[in-house]
């Protein structure tokens, strides 16, 4: 427990180190239970600094012996900090710590996993390390000495000596402690090699456990080279180092890890083959193995001055890997998803209690922070900017970010101030966008008469917490016209709205036109345009942007899904004319199809049912989801064994975007088809799959209409000794249970032999799969509000922050009916008066309950 709990950390009380350091030396000698960690840093008075306390951070570790250049010290230690007298000049601090790895269950600090001991130190794990100045603006050299007697010690950097039982790496970039990071293990390498466009080679790794993971690393490999291109080609990055490293780690509380030259990644985001993982997986993988490499220039020679500005390096960095998504893909599928993810997880964000600017303005703990705001609202602020200032002046301004700040730890202000530098445009109202959370509604309206037409948009950002007020923010509305024959008439352009109030002119039309707006998901807003059902259907049929033939598509649905479920309405016609029209158009991208056939989520439902000033009811949505399904089954019924056979893939399986796009809609027609045919097409291609998207596609299209169970006990015989494919099968089961079977079954599952609580990937396939079976989640008896509680109070002294991010899925209490409203609560007060509960979900039940 931290002597600091519950201490809020603001903003405005940033104050320059007192001291920097110019090298740390580190020596462990790994033992499980007590490792030693042996420090040599090299300290100087900052300057800048305005007080001249010297204090380290440092918990959980017994301190064995300090030295002040040579001689012994004795220091006050309180439970998260060292404090003692320092010279007023340069100087030498020593130290000798134990830590104990093998009890590490948070998984951050240095901890094992399978009998390999790795590190975690984003954002604040170094402190678990040894004692040290841990924050982001203290960057130095570090030399790092391993000793153990497992065949592969790792660390950051060029490895500069290897001998029996120990290595010597050395990092020549300076860096923050929260990019350092050690591996050792009985590991096999996945080589490859890279050389760089000035001609340096630089070997390239990625290590696994032995024993099968080695066959499912080429994928990954390939996925790197591909990121070191782009790079180069793109943004004119070149890599630094002689040596790449990537390591798969199971227990891993995210993603993956982007440590100067030695990545540590989640084994689910770099392990891929063609018949354990599918294809939104591989997707998935290439796009994180980007992330991170990304990072080496956006966030690591680039770093931020300190944990305010993590939007700096993670907006940029997840703005660049979806760029490199849509250049080696699909530009219009990916900019669907992302407008996809969005909605579901930011928007959910914004509109509850757990909204927050892009840049946070306090935290309890940073770890709370990794949100889809600060990354992908994040990311987007950046696509703003970019469309603002055009392409050639977004180069030029991150050419100007490299030369000026690398070395650097920035700020958002630096960040700006490099486009100003770069434009000569003056982008304080746009700074808006890092201050003020929310997501901004904009109307629309328009006239026409006389050959003149009319936009009228207005913005208008809602309260959040902390925010009562917001002021108008500058967002670029892409816009385009269509005639009546679909003809465009006027080609894309950025209008760009800075009042509340705007109306935007356009003369000399020859007929009333059809407006196109918010064209490419042009501003993280949620639009409000009232238009009738044939002109979204027209849209659907005629827009020549991609993403607005799409979601014209998804307001349709969506707008039927809401007339059946209030008011039991039939579906328009209109919508299911358009499906047939879309599923039958062989000029259009089969992945972009399956996006149109795919209907809004229950929780996207919910969310918009919500919005409106409705109650949403989970059970009725659930009905009207799938009374919807089984109409767009029969109304296509015709065309489905065709649409199915054509879609058909000839030859081995590749991940690419094309075969990837032609079973997406394979497996969104089967799962139409399976409505029909009681699952009999969806069997045969489970017998017959020979790769995991089309085996996963089958047994989902069986699990929706509860049939499977020999199928999903076959999986589990097939399967039981790969645990990733075993993640699948426990998230499966739980999230497309009937409603009122999903809290009875994760219960049943987290009985399972194979259930590891410690395990982070497991407890969110039950957990996380619970979650996502919205009707089963907010079952009216609160069964699993409850099952939910236990298991996160249980979590929380193992992992408080797997456990603090679970604890979200509770944020959307306010929005249901007195009784679910009351049981949620309950289960997160529960949560909350937990005897020594975490920091971590302390804050997070606190602000949900609001
Ligand atoms: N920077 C890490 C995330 C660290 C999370 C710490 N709780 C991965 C990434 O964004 O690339
Ligand atoms: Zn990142």
């Amino acid at each position: 427990m931290k002597d600091a709990a519950h201490q809020t950390i603001y903003l405005r009380d940033y104050t320059p180190p007192a001291y920097l350091v110019d090298s740390v030396h580190l020596t462990f000698k790994l033992s499980a239970t007590a490792t030693r960690v042996i420090s040599r840093i090299a300290f100087r008075p900052n300057p800048d600094a305005k007080t001249g306390n010297f204090v380290l951070q440092g918990e959980d570790m017994t301190l064995i012996s300090a030295k002040i250049d040579g001689s012994p010290i004795t220091p006050d230690l309180a439970q998260t900090e060292l404090r003692c007298d320092v010279p007023n000049a340069p100087f030498i601090f020593e130290a000798e710590v134990e830590i104990s790895p093998s009890t590490n269950t948070a998984l951050e600090g240095l901890y094992m996993s399978g009998g390999m001991y790795c590190t975690q130190c984003e954002a604040e794990g170094f402190r678990k390390i040894t004692y040290y100045p841990d924050r982001p603006d203290v960057m130095a050299v570090f030399t790092v000495r391993i000793e153990g007697d497992l065949p592969v010690l790792l660390s950051n950097g060029n490895q500069t000596g290897l001998g029996d039982g120990w290595a010597e790496w050395h990092d020549p970039w300076p860096k923050p402690a929260y990019l350092f990071a050690l591996v050792a293990g009985n590991l096999v390498a996945h080589p490859g090699q890279f050389t760089t466009k000035s001609g340096k080679d630089v070997a390239l790794n990625i290590y696994v456990r032995p024993g099968g993971d080695e066959a499912k690393c080429a994928f990954g490999m390939e996925a790197l080279k591909k990121s070191m291109v782009w790079d180069e080609e793109v943004y004119g990055r070149e890599y630094d180092l002689d040596i790449f490293n990537i390591v798969a780690v199971d227990d891993f509380n995210m993603g993956a890890m982007e440590n100067k030259g030695l990545n540590i990644f989640n084994a689910s985001a770099v392990l891929a083959s063609a018949e354990t993982a599918t294809d939104a997986d591989f997707e998935r993988i290439e796009a994180i193995i980007a992330h991170e490499y990304f990072h080496n220039w956006t966030g690591n020679r680039i770093t931020c001055r300190d944990w305010f500005q993590l939007c700096l390096k993670e907006g940029l960095t997840v703005f660049r890997d979806q760029q490199f998504t849509g250049d080696m893909r699909s530009h219009a599928v990916k900019r669907i998803d992302d407008a996809l993810v969005m909605r579901a997880y930011q928007f959910r964000e914004d509109n509850g209690p757990l909204a927050h600017p892009v840049r946070p303005d306090s935290f309890v703990e940073i770890n709370n922070f990794y949100t889809a705001t600060v990354y992908e609202k994040g990311a987007e602020i950046i696509g703003m900017l970019k469309r603002l200032v055009g392409d050639a002046n977004y180069a030029k301004a991150l050419d100007l970010y490299f030369d000026r700040h690398d070395g650097d730890a920035a700020t958002i202000e630096d960040w700006l101030q490099v486009f100003e530098d770069a434009t000569g445009r003056d982008l304080r109202q746009f700074a808006l966008w890092y201050a003020q959370a929310g997501t901004p509604r904009i109307t629309v309206t328009d006239d026409y008469a006389d050959g003149t037409y009319h936009l009228h948009l207005t913005q208008e950002t809602p309260p959040t917490p902390g925010q009562p007020d917001k002021a108008p923010l500058v967002i670029p509305v892409a816009f385009g016209l269509l005639n009546d024959n679909g003809d465009e008439v006027l080609p894309t352009q950025v209008l760009e709205m800075t009042q509340s109030q705007q109306t935007f002119t356009f003369e000399g039309l020859a007929s009333k036109p059809i407006p196109s707006v918010l064209r490419d998901f042009s501003a993280p807003v949620i639009l409000r345009h009232d238009r009738s059902n044939a002109e979204r259907a027209f849209l659907l049929a005629h827009d020549t942007d991609p993403f607005n033939k799409w979601d014209a598509g998804r307001a349709l649905a969506q707008d039927v899904l809401i007339g059946m479920i209030r008011d039991d309405a039939a579906p328009d016609g209109a919508y299911l004319d358009g499906l047939a029209a879309v599923l039958r158009d062989d000029s259009l991208d089969p992945a972009f199809r399956a996006l149109v056939l795919s209907l809004p989520s229950e929780e996207d439902t919910a969310q918009v049912l919500f919005d409106v000033g409705h109650t949403p009811n989970p059970t009725a949505i659930n009905r009207g989801h799938e009374a919807l399904k089984l109409h767009i089954a029969q109304h296509l019924q015709d065309m489905l064994p065709r649409a199915c056979a054509d879609m058909t893939v000839t030859g081995p399986y590749t991940p690419d975007a094309a075969p990837a796009g032609q079973r997406a809609l394979g497996n969104a027609v089967l799962s139409l088809m399976s409505r029909l045919d009681g699952g009999r097409q969806a069997s045969q291609q489970f017998a017959a799959a020979d790769n995991m998207t089309q085996q996963l596609g089958a047994l989902r299209a069986l699990l929706q209409i509860a049939k499977g169970e020999a199928e999903l006990a076959a999986f589990a015989t097939q399967w039981q000794h790969d645990r990733l494919v075993m993640d699948k099968w426990f998230a499966l089961q739980v999230s497309l249970a009937a409603p009122q079977l999903a809290t009875s079954t994760a219960e049943r599952l987290t009985r399972h032999p194979d259930f590891e609580i410690r395990n982070p990937n497991r407890f969110r396939s039950v957990f996380g799969g619970l979650k996502a079976n919205t009707a089963g989640f907010h079952a009216p008896d609160g069964a699993a509000y409850d099952l939910m509680a236990d298991w996160l109070i249980k979590l929380d002294p193992i992992n408080p922050q797997t456990t603090a991010r679970m604890t979200s899925v509770f944020d959307t209490w306010r929005r249901y009916d007195a009784d679910r409203q009351d049981k949620m609560r309950s289960a997160l007060q529960r949560i909350a008066q937990a005897p020594d509960l975490s920091p971590d979900t302390t804050e997070m039940a606190t602000r949900i309950l609001g």
